[in-house]
């Protein structure tokens, strides 16, 4: 009786999530499709962290005093900070979007606040980042999406006493969370205000208030006030999406969805397992294994992985944000620029058969993916092509080009959906399928 009801209940919230009707504006509905389009974001994680080299968890993971973590802001001047480098090179590599960690879980907040003393312009440095970076996007014509952590280890009205994280320090007792909520609006507020267009908020750090990541059932143990803090972004700026990195299933008022480290309906991390829903997706993946700047992590991706889970993401609907953790100097590590170089060398190449298309009902191989653009369907090979390959595709094909040799390709149909392709250069990436 009880696995009934249990079984009943978890039918019944399914119904639920998916009859909410979501109804985006239509800015909102033109940002979504912009984002369908655009595929691919830079993320960069860069802090006070950043000095230590030692990944953005570090005040955490070797539990550092208040006192001592504050010096680091004495400490913070990255003379060879340069947003509009940053920005070019994300262009070059084909990315569309930039989303900047503006204030990370140290609580320390990388722009002009007056809500709190533990921000950038208290640095050696002295200058708005934020400000450099979203006058260089505007310039570029690239988005800018903004980052918020909404756990805090610092701020003393957090609930630190029912959050998972940020233990092994003395914090104060008992804040006032309606404070915290206020603060956090404030300077979402001054995010919205003071830096030109922002195309989302990206929210992380719900799941503190969580027992553990795999029961998406949970209730947080604090009112997060998703609703008063979601119409105030959707206020300020009517074309702003809202994203939330809960790991769960969306809520109301989210614009899309995010997934991190798998793809959407993976779960390698213990942070996947929501439901995958039918908003825009975006998939988020460090190029080694650490989102701020780690100074022992050797364990970078090759291109070719990095354009497999690219091209992976891309057929399963999802834009893919890649991140780099630059150094407290403002540098980028050549590790990150010989690999953005790459991907931007091939993307760049295949741009037509990249932006603006959407994914196909097709089932998710290691070989080839298949995207689709009004009559067109593009086959982007991850493994090179054998001779004579057999596709099969759902689709009556008039005619095929190459897209590395610009050539026709033969084709020969076999039976109905199956095609047998002769392919003449073994260094083809990606074919043209006119239907
Ligand atoms: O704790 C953060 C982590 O530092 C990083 O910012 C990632 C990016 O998706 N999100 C959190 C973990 O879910």
């Amino acid at each position: 009786m009880r696995k009934l009801l249990i079984t009943c209940c978890c039918i019944l919230s399914t119904i639920y999530l998916f009859s909410q009707e979501y109804k985006p504006s239509p800015a909102i509905r033109e940002s979504q499709q912009q984002f369908l389009d655009n595929k691919f974001g830079l993320f960069i994680h860069w802090g006070l962290y950043s000095i230590l080299g030692n990944g953005e968890w570090v005040r955490t993971n070797r539990s550092i005093p208040e006192k001592e973590y504050d010096r680091l802001m004495d400490q913070f001047n990255p003379y060879k900070f340069d947003a509009k480098s940053w920005v070019r090179l994300a262009k070059q590599t084909g990315m569309k979007y930039i989303t900047f960690v503006s204030r990370h879980h140290d609580g320390f907040s990388m722009f002009d606040t007056k809500y709190s003393d533990f921000n950038i312009m208290n640095t050696p440095y002295g200058k708005d980042v934020l400000k450099e970076l979203a006058i260089a996007c505007k310039e570029e014509g690239i988005k800018l999406h903004l980052y918020y952590s909404i756990l805090d280890w610092k701020h003393p009205d957090y609930h630190f006493e029912t959050g998972k994280t940020g233990k092994g320090f003395e914090r104060y007792q008992s804040g006032n969370w309606d404070n915290y909520i206020t603060f956090m609006k404030n300077q979402i507020t001054e995010l919205l205000t003071n830096y030109g267009e922002i195309g989302a908020i990206w929210l992380d750090g719900h799941w503190d208030q969580l027992d553990n990541d795999y029961n998406k059932d949970l209730k947080p143990k604090v009112d997060w006030k998703y609703e008063e803090i979601y119409s105030l972004i959707h206020k300020l700026q009517p074309s702003c999406m809202v994203a939330n990195n809960h790991h769960l299933n969306p809520l109301p008022g989210e614009d899309f969805q995010i997934f991190e480290k798998d793809l959407p309906g993976g779960n390698s991390t213990g942070f996947g397992g929501q439901k995958v829903s039918r908003l825009p997706l975006e998939m988020c993946e460090t190029m080694n294994t650490s989102w701020g700047y780690s100074i022992t992590d050797t364990a970078w991706k090759s291109v070719p992985k990095l354009k497999k889970l690219f091209l992976q993401s891309l057929a399963n609907g999802s834009n893919m944000l890649l991140n780099v953790g630059p150094l407290a100097t403002g540098e980028i590590q050549e590790q990150i620029i010989e690999r953005l170089n790459g991907l931007g060398q091939w993307i760049n190449q295949y741009a037509t058969a990249i932006y603006g298309t959407r994914a196909v009902n097709y089932p998710i191989n290691d070989e080839f993916v298949l995207l689709k653009k009004d009559s067109k369907v593009f086959v982007h090979f991850i493994e090179p092509p054998l001779k004579k390959f057999v596709l099969y595709v759902p689709y009556q094909i008039k005619t095929i080009k190459n897209l590395t040799n610009q050539k026709t390709v033969r084709f020969d149909k076999i039976e109905k959906d199956y095609y047998l392709l002769h392919i003449d250069d073994q260094e083809t990436a990606a074919l043209e399928l006119q239907l």
